[in-house]
């Protein structure tokens, strides 16, 4: 009894020995210790043993299970050691590798467009406003003097959503909705999107952006407004930029103007940017009309004002020589990264 319980505490500890991760460790203990384990067949050969033997071959097994367990217990710190070990080592971050590439979005034409013409703007301390895009027929026309058999307002223009409502045309009407406030001065400006019905192509679409301006206080005259807009193209295109003012028709302003400014590529030589012409149309202007006063209730003999309109996608197509207004809406990431 005494050699057998001998070698199976040497066999054992050999195992714990040379086992080289935790499993196997564990594996070893069921085989020894378990409940089918060799030290646990010799417990239950016991009651073969001579009653006076027993307590001695008791205290024997007791002090092979201790051994193997202590043996056990020794190695199982080791092993466990080792795998933290090897854990950390796997885990360890190299701060010297370099960083993933950052990719970082690109605004569009429109917007730097936009941001550009509010820092030029909001500088002459002009404010910003909103307003919705579907409108009444009233603030989209009939307030800025357009009348009802005006071919503005056909349906080959213009999208209606009943007789009342219309996709906005203009941002007017949401400077006809501040006049009607009644709190002057106004200094604003109205960016936002505006519905035409045309066709697409190079240079239209049914749906495209537009600024328009309004100042409106005493004694606000013509020269008011030409200062103003020739700063301003000072400011977009450049010191040396030119202006031009040629007579034009709105129902909304009277007198009405078209702004050129001198070709900002060939200095007004004349090249294809211009088509030979050295001037580039940039936007509409006028004195507010009278009438557009009376119907928002203000007193057309007491304030005067002066009024503007830009497309924002002649302005970017212009800045950036883009050649196609289809290329601003399709937003094909490989145009978009140039800007
Ligand atoms: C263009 C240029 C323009 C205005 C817009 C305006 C607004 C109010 C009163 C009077 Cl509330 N005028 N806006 C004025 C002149 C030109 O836009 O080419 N439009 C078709």
């Amino acid at each position: 009894m005494k050699e057998k319980l001998q070698k199976i505490r040497e066999e054992a500890i050999e195992k714990i020995q040379s086992s080289d991760n935790l499993d196997k460790l564990n594996e070893i203990k069921v085989a020894v210790l378990g409940k089918k384990g060799e030290l646990t067949e010799v417990l239950k050969g016991m009651k073969d043993v001579a009653a006076e033997d027993r307590p001695k071959v008791g205290q024997l097994v007791n002090e092979t299970r201790v051994a193997i367990e202590e043996k056990m217990e020794e190695m199982r710190k080791r092993l466990a050691d080792v795998a933290r070990e090897q854990k950390l080592k796997n885990e360890v971050i190299d701060v010297t590798l370099p960083s993933k590439k950052n990719f970082v979005g690109h605004r569009h034409p429109n917007t730097i467009a936009l941001e550009e013409l509010y820092r030029i703007f909001v500088g002459m301390g002009y404010e910003v406003v909103e307003g919705p895009e579907v409108e009444y027929d009233y603030y989209n026309f009939e307030a800025l003097n357009i009348p009802a058999n005006h071919p503005a307002k056909d349906e080959q223009d213009t999208f209606y959503i009943n007789e009342n409502i219309v996709l906005r045309t203009q941002t007017s009407p949401v400077q006809v909705r501040e006049m009607e406030k009644g709190k002057l001065p106004i200094r604003m400006l109205a960016p936002g999107r505006v519905f035409r019905s045309d066709e697409v192509d190079a240079t239209h679409s049914p749906s495209f952006h537009q600024v328009e301006g309004l100042v409106i206080d005493k004694n606000i005259t013509f020269a008011d407004l030409k200062g103003t807009l020739a700063e301003f193209a000072k400011e977009l295109f450049g010191e040396d930029t030119k202006v031009k003012f040629r007579p034009h028709h709105f129902p909304f302003t009277e007198p009405s103007a078209e702004m050129d400014v001198s070709c900002f590529k060939c200095g007004g030589k004349g090249c294809r940017m211009c088509k030979g012409s050295g001037w580039i149309e940039i936007l509409g202007c006028g004195m507010v009309h009278p009438r557009v006063f009376t119907m928002s209730g203000i007193d057309p003999d007491e304030y005067t004002g002066f009024a503007f309109g830009i497309g924002l996608e002649r302005i970017s197509l212009l800045k950036y020589e883009i050649d196609d207004m289809r290329l601003l809406y399709e937003n094909d990431t490989r145009f978009l990264k140039q800007f």
